[in-house]
């Protein structure tokens, strides 16, 4: 049971380089979401969402974290077994940076997902191009990220952590894709007490306790400090 549930999005690997979704340079704006974020998508052009997807993993590769990822695993370093990161984000910068407990609730850029065996694998390279299942040898390989209207990963174990921890912290995103936005009335109504870092003010933040605004470079080590 973890004390502390932290749900981080795209904010969060801004500062190590990595865009975000909705920001004006934002990775949205260079594709329509339903051409690159869909399951329709893909099928219509593999190889247009096998290029955005192998271009987004060389960019993470040649990311590093950053302070605030490195200051929630420092966190979890002091209070072993009580953080657990709820990430949006495909990249492995929390890992990088030491956290050990990280879901990520959209997947990974790190694992490929075969679509004639339905087997699951650690992937680094490109998946353009068709490289053939290690396990079935199907050139059936598709990014194992969940994309809009697909069910997202670990909800229930998710849910569960949500409803029992004490913290609730959200970091770097917009709120604005569910299920992960709707943790934190899950958070509020289990009594936990729920913060949002971020650099914008969500439109409702009536369910958060606390608010601190600003780049998460400066604000999650000041905050994980007192913790
Ligand atoms: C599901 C893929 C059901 C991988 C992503 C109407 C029609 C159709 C569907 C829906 C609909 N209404 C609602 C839905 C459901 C839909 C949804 O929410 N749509 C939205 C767009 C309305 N959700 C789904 O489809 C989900 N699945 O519901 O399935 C189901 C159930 C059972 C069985 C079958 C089906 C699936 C959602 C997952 C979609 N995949 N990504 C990838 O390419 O990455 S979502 C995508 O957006 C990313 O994962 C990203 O993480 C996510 C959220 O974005 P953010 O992380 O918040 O990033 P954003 O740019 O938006 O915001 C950045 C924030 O950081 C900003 O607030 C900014 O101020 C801040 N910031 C910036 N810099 C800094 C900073 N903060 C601090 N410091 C800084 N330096
Ligand atoms: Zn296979």
């Amino acid at each position: 049971m973890a004390r502390i549930v932290v749900l981080t999005g795209a904010g969060i690997s801004a500062e190590s380089g990595i865009r975000t979704f909705r920001a004006v340079d934002g990775l949205w704006e260079d594709h329509r979401i339903e051409d690159v974020a869909t399951p329709e998508g893909y099928a219509a052009d593999p190889a247009l969402v096998h290029a955005f997807y192998d271009e987004r993993r060389r960019a993470v590769a040649a990311a590093e974290p950053n302070a605030a990822h490195l200051a929630l695993a420092g966190l979890e370093a002091r209070r072993p077994g009580d953080v657990l990161i709820v990430t949006q984000n495909i990249d492995d910068l929390h890992e990088r940076a030491g956290s050990t407990r990280v879901s990520h609730i959209h997947g990974e850029l790190g694992s490929a997902l075969c679509e004639a065996c339905g087997e699951r694998m650690p992937w680094h390279g490109d998946l353009a191009g068709g490289p053939r299942c290690p396990s079935c040898g199907a050139r059936a390989l598709r990014p194992d990220v969940v994309w809009f209207g697909e069910a997202v990963y670990g909800l229930d174990d998710i849910f569960d952590a949500v409803a029992l921890c004490e913290q609730f912290w959200v970091i770097g995103t917009s709120g604005a894709v569910t299920p992960a936005a709707s943790l934190v009335a899950v958070a509020a109504e289990a009594g936990a007490r729920t913060a949002l870092l971020n650099l914008d003010a969500h439109d409702d933040l009536r369910l958060f306790d606390d608010v601190v605004l600003g780049p998460a470079t400066v604000t999650v080590p000041e905050w994980v400090a007192r913790f």
